[in-house]
C-alpha cells in the first residue's frame, strides 16, 4: 500500500494536477441553502449550457465570524438584447433575494469579471434565463474569509484576507490576488525531494524490460517465419539445391506431410532429411 501511495503523489507532483474542489450546480440544487466551510465553485448547472427559463436561488452561509469572497472565474452568458439583460445574474448580500444588491446591476455577457465581497456571514445567487438562446453559464469560486491577523490554520492573502490554508496551492484562485498559488512549484518540488523514488524507479525499469522482451520476441518471431517461408520458396523453384541450413531444418515429416510433392523427391533417400530428423519439434515450433 506504501508503495501505491508513494507512486501516486509522484505521480500527482510531476503532472501539478489540482486537488478536487467542492463543486455546486445552481439548476440541480435550484432554491437551496449551503454552509460552507472552506471554498466551493459554483456552476450553474451540469449541462453543457444552462436551460431555458431557469429561475433558481442558491444562497451560502460561512461560520459567524466570516464572510464570503467571490471570484468569477468563468461568465459566459446571453448577451444584452436591446440594452438589457435577458439572461442574468444578481448577487444578494444577504440570506435570500430581498437582501441589497452586491452587484450594481444585473450580470450578463462575456465580459464580467472581478470579485465581491459580502459584508455578512450569507450570500443569495440569483439566476433568471428567458426562452431564447442559452450559453454555457457561469463558474464561480466561492470562499470563506476572514481579515488579518489570519490564525495559524489559515494562509494569508498578499490582500489581507486570511483563507484556510488548505486552499493554499491547489489550482485556485480563493484569495483574489493569485497570492494563494504562488511559489507552488517551488513547493511541490521541496516536497517531493525527501520522498524515496526507488520502487517507482524500479517498476519503470520493470515495466521497459517486459516490454522490450515481448518486442524482441515478436521480432524475433517474425524474422524466423520470413527466413522459414524464404528457404521453401527457394526449394520449390530450384530442386536441384538442396542444402538446407541447420537452423530451418527439412525433415521427413515435413516432405511426408506433402510440401514437396512437386519435387518428386525419394524421401527415403535424401541424406540431409535423416540429418535434422531429430529437429521435428524445432520445425514445427517455427512453422
Ligand atoms: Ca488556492
Amino acid at each position: 500500500m506504501e508503495f501505491y501511495l508513494k507512486v501516486c503523489f509522484t505521480v500527482l507532483c510531476l503532472f501539478q494536477w489540482n486537488y478536487a474542489i467542492d463543486t455546486q450546480y445552481m439548476y440541480e440544487s435550484c432554491n437551496s441553502n449551503y454552509v460552507l466551510e472552506t471554498s466551493l465553485q459554483l456552476e450553474t448547472s451540469k449541462s453543457l449550457t444552462y436551460p431555458f427559463q431557469m429561475n433558481c436561488t442558491y444562497t451560502i452561509t460561512v461560520p459567524s465570524a466570516k464572510t464570503i469572497l467571490v471570484v468569477i472565474s468563468r461568465f459566459e452568458v446571453e448577451e444584452k438584447v436591446t440594452g438589457i439583460c435577458t439572461d442574468y445574474l444578481n448577487i444578494y448580500d444577504g440570506g435570500d433575494n430581498k437582501a441589497s444588491l452586491l452587484n450594481t446591476s444585473p450580470l450578463c455577457g462575456s465580459s464580467v469579471t472581478g470579485n465581491f465581497t459580502s459584508t455578512g456571514s450569507s450570500l443569495t445567487f440569483d439566476f433568471k434565463s428567458d426562452e431564447t438562446a442559452v450559453y454555457r453559464g457561469f463558474g464561480l469560486l466561492v470562499t470563506a474569509i476572514e481579515n488579518a491577523p489570519c490564525t495559524s490554520a489559515q494562509f494569508s492573502c498578499n490582500n489581507g484576507l486570511c483563507i484556510d490554508t488548505s486552499l493554499k496551492c491547489d489550482g485556485y484562485n480563493q484569495c483574489g490576488d493569485s497570492s494563494d498559488e504562488i511559489n507552488c512549484q517551488e513547493n511541490a518540488a521541496s516536497s517531493t525531494a525527501g520522498i524515496d523514488n526507488t520502487p517507482l524507479i524500479i517498476g519503470v525499469i520493470v515495466g521497459l524490460v517486459v516490454v522490450g522482451g515481448l518486442i524482441g520476441a515478436i521480432i524475433l518471431h517474425v524474422y524466423k517465419k520470413n527466413q522459414w517461408k524464404k528457404f521453401l520458396h527457394q526449394h520449390l523453384e530450384d530442386p536441384d539445391v538442396w542444402n538446407p541450413s541447420p537452423s530451418y531444418p527439412v525433415t521427413r515429416k515435413y516432405y511426408r506431410n506433402g510440401n514437396y510433392n512437386t519435387l518428386n523427391i525419394d524421401v527415403d533417400n535424401v541424406p540431409h532429411i535423416h540429418q535434422y530428423e531429430s529437429m521435428d519439434a524445432s520445425a514445427d515450433s517455427v512453422r
